[in-house]
């Protein structure tokens, strides 16, 4: 052993200690206890709220309890429209959020949703994860909202029925279906022809329950765990678009935290999303089974007809006008030409 090794692993152990003082327990002495609300559409035991429940225990943990994030899921403290209203004012700090029910406020943030525009994952999480993320996350911090880097997966949607099988566009016409309250839905569905209603999730069972609406679309692992499948007997799977859901902090609450406490946060936030990824994709691929065997009927509609009817309807050159020329470059960059 030369003196020089032992000088760099010196080195390399001071540094680690003091790495360690940054986010280690020893400095969240220095702040108060900080607690925060995330609150949630989502039902507990779908991956959305179980890891980061993780995360939040993770968080606790490695600040000695200093820092408590309380989580609140399933529509606890409101509805989507109203829970974004709360993350706003600043009762909720924490609230994960479609984009494309974000667009009502940032209307860039419906861009990932135009129809049929990721052919798969890889691409989804290239875009997202790069420029096209990063291009709506500086248009939502415009509006004082900060959203953490990674995106939740919510997954690519499909159709879901109480009456009859979606095999083409065709049997989109005047079907009334619930969509998420957002533009883009909303005018995705009447291009097809369909009669979409703005339903925030809260009362989508109870819509589907009481028939106020035919059908809804969504991703298996929600038509699973909402148990959307007892108010449900088909699912055709159009896989029509894919929605992820950000995760916003109240701008003026996140800019306040202290540094090594935001950096904690981001840290198992950021792991806990990689893993919600991972389980939602797995669900996703593996449930067509098992929601056939809780009586749903699938079939796997050809993507062509509802592309057409949409490129004949002007729905995306009327998008390509909402959102711009900058904004649909950085979207096909990875989707290939929208028309
Ligand atoms: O409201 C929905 O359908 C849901 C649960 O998928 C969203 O959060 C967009």
């Amino acid at each position: 052993m030369t003196a020089s090794t032992s000088s760099i692993s010196r080195r390399t152990f001071v540094s680690a200690l003091s790495a360690s003082a940054v986010v280690g327990a020893p400095a969240f002495a220095q702040s108060g206890n900080i607690t925060l609300k995330w609150a949630n559409n989502i039902p507990a035991t779908h991956p959305s709220t179980i890891r980061i429940k993780e995360a939040a225990d993770a968080i606790r943990l490695e600040t000695g309890g200093k820092v408590d994030i309380q989580i609140f899921p399933n529509n606890q403290l409101g509805g989507d429209t109203d829970m974004l209203s709360q993350v706003r004012n600043g009762a909720i700090d924490i609230f994960p959020l479609s984009g494309l029910i974000l667009q009502t406020l940032v209307p860039l943030a419906g861009i990932n949703g135009l129809a049929f525009a990721f052919k798969d994952y890889a691409t989804v999480w290239s875009a997202m994860d790069g420029d096209l993320g990063a291009y709506i996350r500086a248009a939502i911090a415009k509006v004082n909202l900060h959203s953490f880097d990674k995106i939740l997966d919510n997954g690519f949607r499909n159709i879901t029925t109480s009456t009859k099988p979606i095999v083409t566009a065709e049997d989109l016409r005047g079907f009334k279906i619930r969509v998420p309250v957002s533009p883009l839905w909303t005018s995705m569905f009447k291009a097809f022809g369909a009669s979409p209603t703005g339903i925030n999730f809260s009362e989508v069972y109870s819509a589907l329950q009481t028939k106020v609406v035919e059908g809804q679309e969504n991703p298996l692992a929600i038509i699973d765990i909402a148990k959307l499948y007892e108010v449900q007997k088909f699912c055709s799977m159009t896989g029509h678009m894919w929605d992820g859901q950000w995760i916003l902090a109240n701008g003026r609450r996140w800019a306040g935290l202290p540094a090594d406490v935001q950096a904690v946060i981001n840290k198992h936030v950021t792991s806990g999303v990689l893993k919600q990824r991972d389980d939602i994709r797995r669900l996703n691929n593996g449930l067509e089974a098992q929601l056939k065997a809780k009586g749903l009927a699938f079939n796997t509609p050809e993507v062509k007809s509802f592309r057409d009817a949409l490129s004949k309807a002007g729905f995306y050159a009327e998008w390509r006008g909402k959102f711009g020329d900058e904004a649909m470059s950085k979207l096909e960059k990875y989707s290939g030409k929208l028309v």
